[in-house]
């Protein structure tokens, strides 16, 4: 293949151009006039095609120079592909068997080939349909504990470390889709908004002439743009996820940056909780759903109670890299000093979490790119009543993370939403 002049795959061109490639061919046979080829990409950005041969299937994904979803007025550099590709590598050594295998990179032509999921479905699609599974709050909790302590200086050595600040540092355009997309635009008229009108609009504007809020969106703009701390997955909503009832799988980390650990945390649980308030659009009938609620609220504890055992356990176990050393507090005489310092790691970590949470569920909501969750609801009303509840918890994370202290105040707020009757 060309390595030089991008091109965009077709489901025509797909064989010829990859006919050739030994990865491909030895996961899915070599005879590429009979692989079947579907393009099944559905998310904001990129091409995703299924290739099924005479052995099995792959998944080819290829970033077009735009974003899909707005189209060519918007351009959107290939690079994208690249620190996937290098997230994916770290994320796959710092926990194993949690991402897709890669099988094939092309840097040139933006393109990876990796493992097919089968028979994994994306886990908002299963949340949607009222499916609950099992074990995807350990999973995720762990996944982000080994991921973003393994990827900071807790446990790095401080020159890896630096090196991949600057690598990942080049990853400019997607951290300013979320720098606008996430951080400002929800609270001011941006052009690129929408929202479900009219129903949504006294609250919308509420929430624009909220001065706190704005304050605390910027305040979480800054942490975003300037603690780098870890390497973070970027995008970690329910859409990145694909899950059977055994197995749980991390995929598209473009979004990849240096950031703060709460970060990737705070975006799972605002998908949880927006799933949590767009189960009324979705049952049959009043109350068919009170065991999904149920269950999401038990997948936020243990998301939040496993990444915090987990991230302990890597603190006691694994903390190697340049911060709180422990030639500071271990092998000093006071064995509760690496505790205490834990603790306040911790406490910072909670409080952002929230906000980061507060601010992910705005966005989906009133900002340019939203979500499936409340999009599928089809009756307006039902769909602005769901949001309208998930906003003003949105706006109780944000405002008020730094005097939230349990996740049990958390459920109460919650289950007092939802009980709220809206005309
Ligand atoms: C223009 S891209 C919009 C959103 O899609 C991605 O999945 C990210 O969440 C981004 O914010
Ligand atoms: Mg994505």
């Amino acid at each position: 293949m060309d390595s030089h002049a991008f091109e965009a795959l077709t489901v025509e061109t797909l064989p010829v151009r990859l006919g050739g490639n030994a990865a491909i061919k030895r996961r899915i046979g070599d005879n590429s006039s009979l692989w079947s080829i579907k393009e099944v990409g559905d998310g904001n950005l990129n091409l995703v095609f299924i290739v099924t041969g005479e052995t099995g299937s792959v998944i080819v994904k290829q970033a077009l120079p735009y974003v899909r979803l707005v189209g060519e007025s918007w351009p959107l550099p290939l690079k994208r592909s690249f620190f996937e590709y290098h997230a994916l590598k770290r994320q796959a050594a710092r926990d194993p068997g949690m991402v897709p295998e890669i099988l094939f990179f092309d840097e040139a032509q933006a393109i990876i080939a990796m493992e097919f999921l089968t028979p994994h479905v994306i886990l908002r699609r299963a949340l949607i349909d009222g499916r609950e599974l099992p074990r995807v709050g350990r999973d995720l909790g762990l996944f982000v504990a080994r991921t973003l302590f393994r990827g900071s200086d807790l446990s790095m050595d401080t020159r890896a470390k630096k090196a991949d600040v600057a690598l990942f540092s080049d990853n400019v355009e997607l951290c300013d889709i979320t720098e606008n997309l996430v951080f400002s635009d929800p609270y001011f008229e941006a052009p690129l908004n929408r929202h479900t009108t009219p129903q949504l609009d006294p609250l919308v504007a509420e929430l624009r002439a909220d001065r706190d809020l704005k304050v605390e969106a910027q305040r979480l703009k800054h942490l975003f743009s300037a603690k780098a701390e870890t390497l973070c997955h970027g995008d970690l909503h329910t859409g990145s996820v694909m899950v059977t009832e055994a197995e749980t799988r991390i995929i598209d980390p473009e979004f990849a940056f240096y950031g703060p650990i709460s970060f990737d945390i705070g975006m799972l649980a605002a998908n949880f909780w927006m799933s949590y308030f767009s189960q009324t659009g979705h049952e049959a009938t009043p109350g068919a759903r009170d065991s999904m609620r149920a269950y999401l609220l038990g997948t936020i504890d243990t998301l939040w109670e496993t990444f915090r055992a987990e991230f302990a356990h890597l603190w006691r176990t694994e903390r190697k890299g340049i911060l709180y050393q422990a030639s500071l507090f271990e092998s000093r005489s006071d064995p509760l000093a690496a505790e205490q310092a834990l603790a306040c790691v911790m406490n910072d970590i909670w409080h952002e979490m929230l906000g980061f949470a507060g601010i992910e569920i705005h966005r989906r909501i009133i900002g340019l790119a939203h979500n499936a969750d409340f999009e599928t609801i089809t009756d307006p009303d039902s769909r602005a009543r769901c949001e309208s509840k998930a906003l003003k918890l949105g706006r109780h994370l944000a405002v008020n993370r730094q005097r939230i202290h349990s996740l049990r105040d958390i459920r109460e707020t919650v289950e007092r939403l939802e009980k709220e009757i809206l005309a």
